[in-house]
């Protein structure tokens, strides 16, 4: 198959790309087409590695209102929400409402998804669920599973088993909620428990780490000493780090020390964590989003996740990376031209590091996954909410869309 007219990333340049046997096999410009073969002509649209989603809960997705609706809007009314709706799980409810969000994601363009399970529930259905579904659309969207103790770990009965169990389940990557342990002992201990599974293992980290508007809370100095001294910082990832946004400036010269050391991820949900933060400040109220540029600036590695797709924490989404993304450049204050116009990498490239994916991206050799958009550049893609008019796996079309025709009357 042969690709024509096509800006690869914002380059200046139109290519062609040739695809063969699930592969890019020639990116340049000009290339003939071969007898019979199939060509598509892009016009001078852009193409991008698919999305990654770096961070959604794929277990608790499309319930919202279901028992309740969370009234406050705080991350610990979403918990109790959950705790209630928890207990009407069944494998065919989770896999259905997962598949259906899955689904809603693909046609936005992702195709890597990494989804916290929670495993504070003593049957784990959750977990074999969402392994269930790995496989079953394996062919269309690589899953990343994370053990995630939402109630806690120390603070749960039969905690630590139920994370060794979901690991030795088949999980991919293993959780934290320290803020959330009943004192910051637990927290401490829960982090030395999890990085130890993990090194045990050889398995990835993600951790809920200090989603929380206290300035005191500090999980993420133990998580990212753990890491840099298991040697492991490329594994581990801290979500959310909301607490940060709170830290005082001082505190936070001396922390990047160390997490410029420690070489570990972030993972920034700016549409769920604006929606959940400052819920307890009166007037100012803080955003509560995580230190995003000053992240970046120091070279540090940040992905933009969704977290939430209709549920106790989050009453909106369609699962669409570009969503978040423009919260994201909004409320992280990164709206310079040059800024807009790479931020794509925020929901590819950084995503990618963050879950350890090879292989990933527009090159020859490399799978022939990609997304079309209906735009010449990034900038104006986002800017214009332009159509995902392709979406190619290994060579394959899984999505595609139609730019809608608006009129004008006058
Ligand atoms: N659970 C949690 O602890 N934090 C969140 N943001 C979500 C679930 C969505
Ligand atoms: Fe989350």
């Amino acid at each position: 198959m042969l690709i024509k007219n096509i800006v690869i990333e914002n380059s200046a340049e139109i290519t062609d790309i040739r695809i063969k046997d699930g592969k890019f096999e020639r990116i340049s410009k000009d290339i003939s087409p071969l007898s019979g073969e199939e060509v598509i002509d892009c016009k001078g649209c852009m193409a991008l590695p698919p999305f990654v989603e770096s961070h959604v809960h794929l277990d608790t997705c499309l319930t919202a209102g279901d028992p309740c609706w969370n009234l406050s809007g705080t991350l610990f009314e979403g918990i109790e929400c959950w705790a209630k709706r928890k207990e009407k799980l069944s494998k065919k409810d989770i896999k259905e409402r997962a598949g259906k969000a899955i689904r809603m994601q693909a046609s936005n363009g992702v195709q890597f998804v990494r989804t916290h399970v929670d495993v504070t529930d003593p049957t784990l259905i959750a977990i074999e669920a969402m392994l269930e579904l790995k496989q079953d659309l394996k062919d269309i969207v690589d899953i990343q599973i994370v053990a995630f103790p939402q109630e806690g770990i120390m603070s749960y009965p039969n905690g630590e088993k139920l994370m060794e169990n979901a690991v030795k389940m088949g999980a991919d990557c293993i959780g934290a909620i320290p803020h959330f342990e009943f004192t910051r002992e637990y927290s401490v201990e829960s982090l030395n428990f999890i990085m130890k599974l993990a090194e045990k293992h050889n398995k990835l980290v993600d951790v809920h780490c200090d989603e929380i508007d206290d300035e005191a809370s500090r999980g993420l100095e133990t998580l990212a000493c753990r890491a840099y001294e298991y040697g492991m910082g490329e594994m581990v990832t801290a979500s959310h780090t909301t607490a940060m946004h709170s830290y005082n400036n001082a505190y936070v010269s001396k922390l990047f020390r160390l997490l410029k050391m420690s070489k570990i991820n972030f993972v920034s949900n700016p549409l769920v964590n604006t929606h959940l933060q400052g819920r307890m400040d009166t007037y100012p109220k803080r955003r509560g989003v995580t230190r995003v540029k000053e992240l970046l600036e120091a070279g540090i590695n940040v992905s933009f996740g969704h977290d939430d797709i209709f549920d106790p924490w989050y009453p909106l989404g369609t699962g669409n990376m570009r969503d978040v993304l423009h919260m994201g450049l909004h409320v992280c204050q990164m709206m310079g031209y040059e800024e807009i116009l790479n931020s794509y990498k925020l929901i590819t490239h950084n995503g990618a590091k963050t879950l350890h994916l090879s292989n990933y991206g527009i090159k020859e050799g490399n799978p022939a996954d990609f997304i079309v958009l209906n735009a010449d550049n990034f900038y104006n893609a986002l800017n214009e909410k332009a159509a995902v008019l392709y979406s190619y796996r290994k060579g394959k079309l899984i999505a595609s869309e139609t730019p809608s025709i608006k009129k004008v009357l006058f």
